[in-house]
């Protein structure tokens, strides 16, 4: 159930709302959350008030009761007093679906949690951290007791943000049971939490949030165990960052206290094309190649394209293309290509496609081979 939030006041509040997902004539089903201090008048919005009006009112943690009501024209009037009803958060429901249970207070369950098609605890913390690999498909079953769930409640964020579409798979098994599975076989390096929040459709809003946290770490580098042995070239420096080293230091998980020479390397800030080429003491089977971006304040100078590019007759080949759309903001970007024996690689911004806020610079933590 989609439920209004309205702040009142002293004002007089109208509004409509719907209860599509319940499959419910939409114009005589109405809820609202309505948050006062002091009394209040509501005048709703029914099309069809009809000869069976079902009102129902109460504050958060109390009981619901029927308030009087008078149907001006096609609208319903009735004064709200918080104070007798017991709290400021007040939910109201006009004509609730007949099957709507309306003492609802408890979220939705988990019904299980699987790694990889594995039965995991059944709680809704899991910590991955120390499996010894990263999850590749979490999934996740639901269900609520009382109540149809809200599908629109649910949510899967990875580190706070949205997964695309296609990376999360919802299955509606009932109304009141849902399996979803979220694909995270393409996900960079890193440390990550997973997290699920499901409602019902209860205008209170009982929520699940289910998490799950795990890592995903690097392993084997041809540049840094070798530092001494590789050669790294770059296109320019920005003045004070004379040294590539800090290209292959081993400092890459940076705080944001501070991105100079140490840790970073940046190029000058001009319209041309940066790179950087790293020689290995031999050839290696190479298909990635991980960069990890200059972290600065609370910005992370992800460059908005980069190429992958091996030594080809004298010139350079490219490997790896980023997309159109650009390289996500964040810590590091694993850029993956089919396998190719190369001692030579190097990383190359073309003109103008550096990090949001300076398109003419390329500032990097350190860069990874494997
Ligand atoms: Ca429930
Ligand atoms: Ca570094």
């Amino acid at each position: 159930m989609k439920t209004h939030g309205l702040i009142a006041s002293l004002t007089i509040i109208a509004a409509v709302m719907m209860f599509a997902a319940l499959g419910v004539s939409p114009a005589l089903a109405e809820s609202y959350i309505i948050t006062a201090n002091t009394p209040v008048k509501m005048v709703t919005a029914v099309r069809q008030p009809g000869n069976t009006l079902r009102i129902f009112i109460k504050a958060q943690g109390g009981q619901w009761q029927q308030p009087d009501y008078e149907v001006v024209g096609d609208r319903i009037s009735l004064s709200v007093n918080p104070k007798a009803l017991g709290g400021s958060k007040l939910y109201l429901l006009i004509n609730p679906p007949a099957d709507l249970d309306l003492y609802d207070e408890k979220p939705p369950i988990l019904l299980g949690v699987k790694a990889d098609g594995k039965p995991l605890a059944l709680e809704l913390e899991v910590d991955l951290t120390a499996a010894p690999a990263p999850p590749q498909l979490i999934a996740w079953g639901l269900a609520d007791r009382e109540n149809a769930l809200d599908m629109a409640s649910l949510s899967v964020l990875l580190n706070g943000k949205t997964l695309p579409a296609d990376k999360v798979s919802v299955k509606q098994i009932s109304p009141r049971q849902v399996s979803v599975t979220v694909d995270l076989s393409e996900i960079d390096y890193g440390d990550y939490a997973l997290v699920l929040t499901a409602a019902d459709a209860f205008p209170q809003s009982n929520e699940l949030q289910a998490s799950v946290m795990f890592q995903r770490r690097p392993r084997g580098n041809y540049v840094r165990p070798q530092v001494g042995q590789v050669a790294v070239k770059v296109d320019s420096n920005y003045p004070n960052y004379p040294l590539v080293s800090a290209l292959t230091d081993g400092h890459n998980q940076l705080t944001g206290q501070s991105s100079s020479n140490d840790v970073t390397w940046a190029s000058a800030e001009n319209s041309t094309a940066h790179w950087i080429e790293i020689t290995l003491p031999e050839p290696k089977p190479l298909k990635e190649v991980t960069v990890y971006w200059a972290y600065s304040g609370s910005t992370f100078y992800t460059s908005r394209q980069i190429q992958i590019q091996i030594p080809d007759n004298g010139g350079w080949k490219t490997v790896y293309t980023s997309p159109k759309a650009g390289i996500p903001v964040g810590r590091n970007k694993t850029f993956v290509f089919d396998e190719v024996t190369t001692n030579r690689f190097r990383v190359y911004q073309p003109v103008n496609s550096g990090p949001e806020s300076r398109s003419s610079l390329m500032w990097i933590a350190e860069v990874e081979a494997r």
